[in-house]
C-alpha cells in the first residue's frame, strides 16, 4: 500500500494505483499515483524523446517516455522502481524512480468528474467521485462508527438480527409506503424493522440490533431525505422508561464518535478541516413543549402548536443548546401522543404525552426512540384512536398476547449522523449510492 512506503527503507519497490497527475517536462517526467491508502510521486529521470544510437537502453527509455506522456488521468498502472526518501518531496517525503511502468487498464481521456462538478454529475459517475480521498474517508468513518456501535451491543450481549424488507403491511406512516407487485398480490418495502425488533422482545432475545436498509416513499428533495436509507435500530427489554433508551443511545453515540476521533481524527482534520467532537454525557434533555416555548421566546413560532418541531425549530433549539449548554446533541422528550405512532407508551400521569424522544444533532433530527406500549388492551385502544383496526395489525398484536417484558428502542438514520459529523451539505455526499425520487441510477 502506498501509505506504507514512507516507513520503508530505500530500495526496489513495486506499487500499483491510479494516475492522478502527470507533469511531462522536457528532461524529467513526474506522475502522482494514488491507491486507496494515499498518493506517491513517481519520477522518470531517463526521459528520451529521440532514438540515441550511443545509448544501449535507447529503446526502453523511448518507450517509457512516450508511455508516460500518453497516460490519461485515472489509468491504472503498476510500477517497479527505486524508492528514495527525499525531504523536499511534499507528498510523504518519498519518491519512486521509475524503472518499469505498465498500463493495466487505461482510462478514457474525458473524465466526466472534475473538481468543480456539481453533485448530480458526481452521483452519475459515483465510482469516479468515490476515488476522491475525502469520499473514501467518509466510508472509512462509517465503517469505524458502525463497528464501535456493534461492539457496545455485543459487549452487552445483544443479538444481531436481519429482519425482512418485504412486508404485508406498513410499519410506519402509510403515506410513505412503497408498494411492489408480489406474485398475485402486493407487498410493501419495510419502512423500519419496528415490528420485528419488538417481536424479538416477545421471543425472549433481550436486546437486539440491526443496521439495514429502510425505505420511505417520501417525495421530498431535502438534504436529509433519501427514499432508501440505512437505519440503525435497537430494541431491548427490562426498561423502566424511555430514560433507559436514551442512556443506551448516548453510550452508543459516544462510543462511535470516540472511535472515529481516535482512528480518523487526523485525516478528518486534514481533508475536512474539522475537529471530531466527542460529546459529554448526559446529553441535554428538553421536553418538546418546553423546547417550543424556548424557540418562541427567541422569536420563532413552530407553525402548528400541536405539531412536531419543524426543521427550523430544530435548528433553533440546537442553537440554544449550543449557546447555553455547549452541546451538539439534545434529546427532545415527551412528544404529544397525537403526533406519535400508536405503539409509543404514554405517561401514566398524562396520557396526552408519550414516553418518547427525538435526538437532534447539530440542528437535525437523527433519531426517534421510545418505550413501547406492551399491554395489548392499551395497545389496541391506542391503535383504534389512530384509525387502525386491530385486525389490520394481526401478527403484531399477537406478540403481546403471550407475555412480553417492558421494552423500548430507537431507530437512527446512519446517513444523517455521517452528514452532520462531517458537516456535509447533504445526505447524498455520505451515501454510497443515493436513492431519491428522481434517482435510481447507477
Ligand atoms: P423515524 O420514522 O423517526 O422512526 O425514523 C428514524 C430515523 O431514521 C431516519 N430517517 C431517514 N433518513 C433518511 N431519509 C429518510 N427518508 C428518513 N426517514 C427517517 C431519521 C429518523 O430520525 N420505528 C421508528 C424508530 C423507533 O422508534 O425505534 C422510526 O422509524 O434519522
Amino acid at each position: 500500500m502506498i501509505k506504507d512506503l514512507a516507513a520503508r527503507e530505500d530500495g526496489p519497490v513495486r506499487v500499483a494505483g491510479w494516475v492522478e497527475k502527470v507533469r511531462d517536462q522536457k528532461f524529467v517526467q513526474f506522475v502522482v499515483l494514488r491507491d486507496e491508502s494515499g498518493a506517491v510521486q513517481l519520477v522518470n529521470g531517463g526521459v528520451l524523446r529521440e532514438p540515441d544510437a550511443d545509448n544501449p537502453r535507447s529503446e526502453i527509455l523511448l518507450e517509457r517516455t512516450s508511455a508516460i506522456a500518453e497516460l490519461t488521468l485515472g489509468t491504472f498502472v503498476t510500477v517497479t522502481g527505486e524508492l528514495q526518501h527525499n525531504e523536499r518531496v511534499k507528498l510523504g517525503g518519498v519518491e519512486i524512480q521509475i524503472d518499469r511502468l505498465e498500463v493495466v487498464t487505461s482510462a478514457l481521456p474525458d473524465n466526466p468528474v472534475a473538481n468543480d462538478s456539481g453533485i448530480d454529475v458526481r452521483l452519475d459517475w459515483r465510482f469516479l467521485d468515490l476515488r476522491r480521498p475525502e469520499q473514501n474517508l467518509v466510508f472509512r468513518v462509517q465503517t469505524t462508527f458502525e463497528h464501535a456501535l456493534r461492539q457496545v451491543w455485543i459487549d452487552r450481549d445483544f443479538i444481531e438480527i436481519h429482519t425482512p424488507k418485504l412486508m404485508a403491511s406498513a410499519s410506519e406512516s402509510r403515506a410513505e409506503l412503497f408498494e411492489v407487485d408480489y406474485f398475485e398480490g402486493t407487498a410493501y418495502l419495510a419502512q423500519s424493522p419496528q415490528f420485528y425488533k419488538q417481536m424479538a422482545q416477545s421471543a425472549g432475545f433481550g436486546g437486539v440490533f440491526e443496521i439495514a436498509p429502510a425505505f420511505r416513499a417520501d417525495p421530498s428533495f431535502t438534504s436529509r431525505h433519501a427514499t432508501e436509507f440505512t437505519s440503525v435500530d435497537t430494541e431491548f427489554s427490562w426498561i423502566d422508561s424511555h430514560e433507559d433508551v436514551m442512556a443506551l443511545h448516548e453510550e452508543l453515540i459516544v462510543a462511535g464518535l470516540t472511535a472515529v476521533k481516535e482512528q480518523h481524527g487526523e485525516a478528518i482534520q486534514k481533508l475536512f478541516g474539522l475537529e471530531v467532537e466527542v460529546p459529554t454525557r448526559p446529553f441535554p434533555r428538553i421536553p418538546l413543549a418546553e423546547a417550543k416555548q424556548i424557540v418562541k421566546d427567541r422569536g420563532y413560532e413552530v407553525p402548528r402548536a400541536d405539531a412536531d418541531m419543524d426543521p427550523e425549530g430544530e435548528r433553533r433549539i440546537a442553537a440554544y443548546v449550543d449557546e447555553e449548554l455547549s452541546h451538539d446533541f439534545v434529546f427532545l422528550t415527551d412528544y404529544d401522543a397525537s403526533i406519535r405512532p400508536f405503539y409509543h407508551m404514554r405517561h401514566e400521569g398524562d396520557p396526552a404525552l408519550t414516553k418518547s424522544y427525538d435526538l437532534i444533532y447539530r440542528g437535525v433530527e437523527i433519531s426517534t426512540g421510545a418505550q413501547r406500549e406492551h399491554r395489548v388492551d392499551v395497545l389496541e385502544a391506542q391503535a383504534r384512536e389512530k384509525g387502525l383496526e386491530p385486525a389490520e395489525l394481526g401478527f403484531y398484536l399477537d406478540f403481546f398476547r403471550y407475555g412480553v417484558p417492558p421494552h423500548g428502542g430507537f431507530g437512527m438514520g446512519l446517513g444523517r449522523v455521517l452528514m452532520l459529523l462531517l458537516k456535509q451539505s447533504s445526505i447524498r455526499e455520505v451515501t454510497y449510492l443515493f436513492r431519491g425520487p428522481t434517482r435510481l441510477l447507477p
